[in-house]
């Protein structure tokens, strides 16, 4: 060969995949929110991320293309928490990744599975993600061994949170931290976009996943450890009265309210250096 026998140098070196359990992980996590944390200090600790709040690493081609989405609107010290702790998990999981801040414009009622939505639909605008995690920002995980990855079925990863004394409080739960990789989205037609208020998206979902034949997957109970960040209900996110009708029709609406079914309006797009945000008008209740 005209390039010698030796072993290649790192510009010619072709890279290989990332190993299926990624070799940096440690394990149990100390987390807690007493000390604050700034913005510059998370920049200054996460030197390898991209513009708009990316990464994918260097040594090896990554498993998955993860775009994270966070549904929010004035949560910005909860937001810098997510950002300081989750940054450094994600690269020690090796992924391919995107953060994508879902600001919900204005100050009508708040409107979560649309803006998760949202997140799905503008992400793919930016890049070939492949996997989507819907994360709320007060969710910390507790073991970097809980990988914000796809599997075959989709995925609750917020399984033993804290505040419910670290139990999972009833089996269909699917709120909090989900992951559902494309062809899983699209196949249950995305999330419910008129759910205003609090509650019943997250089980409108969870039939949506099991009336299209499939299934949760969750990890252990001791890797899915998750803190919470306490806080009080916010402003115009009241507990929806319609909530639990709504979840009886779930078979008959999902087909047509979806990701098909999804309008909206976009007032900014701001690639900051350690999360994209996206502020959209979602209209209110009709
Ligand atoms: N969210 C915002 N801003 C809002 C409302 C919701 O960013 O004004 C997002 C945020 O990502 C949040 C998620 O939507 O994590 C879910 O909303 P939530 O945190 O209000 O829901 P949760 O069930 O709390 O965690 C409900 C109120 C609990 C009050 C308890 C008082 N002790
Ligand atoms: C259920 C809600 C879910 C919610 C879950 C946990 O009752 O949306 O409680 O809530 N479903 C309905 O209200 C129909 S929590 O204790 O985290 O506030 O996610």
């Amino acid at each position: 060969s005209p390039f010698g026998t030796g072993s290649p140098t790192a510009k010619t070196r072709r890279l290989e995949k990332c190993p299926e359990i990624p070799p940096h992980l440690v394990g149990p996590l100390r987390i807690e929110f007493s000390e604050p944390v700034s913005l510059e200090g998370i920049k200054s600790q996460n030197p390898e991320l991209r513009k708009g709040g990316r990464y994918s690493p260097k040594d090896c081609i990554a498993l998955q293309k993860v775009a994270i989405i966070i549904p929010f609107r004035k949560r910005d010290e909860h937001l810098k928490f997510w950002l300081y702790y989750l940054h450094p998990i994600l690269q020690r999981q090796q992924l391919d990744y995107g953060v994508y801040v879902i600001n919900q414009f204005g100050n009508e009622t708040f409107n979560r599975a649309k803006l998760l939505n949202i997140g799905f639909a503008e992400s793919l605008k930016d890049y070939d993600y492949d996997c989507f995690v819907f994360s709320d920002v007060d969710l910390i995980p507790m073991d970097d061994r809980n990988i914000f990855k796809c599997y075959n079925q989709p995925r609750h990863l917020s399984v033993s949170v804290d505040k419910f004394g670290f139990r999972l409080p009833y089996a269909q739960c699917f709120g909090g931290v989900s992951a559902l990789s494309k062809e899983q989205f699209l196949k249950i037609n995305g999330f419910p976009n008129n759910y205003w208020g609090w509650g019943g998206e997250d089980d409108d979902i969870y039939k949506r996943v099991i009336f299209h034949g499939m299934s949760i997957t969750r990890p252990d109970g001791i890797i899915g450890k998750y803190r919470m960040i306490r806080h009080n209900r916010d402003h115009k996110n009241e507990p929806n009265p319609q909530r639990f009708n709504k979840i009886e029709h779930t078979r008959e609406s999902m087909d047509t309210d979806g990701i098909n079914s999804l309008t909206y309006k976009t007032v900014e797009i701001e690639k900051n250096e350690l999360f994209t945000k996206i502020t959209v008008n979602v209209g209110k209740p009709a």
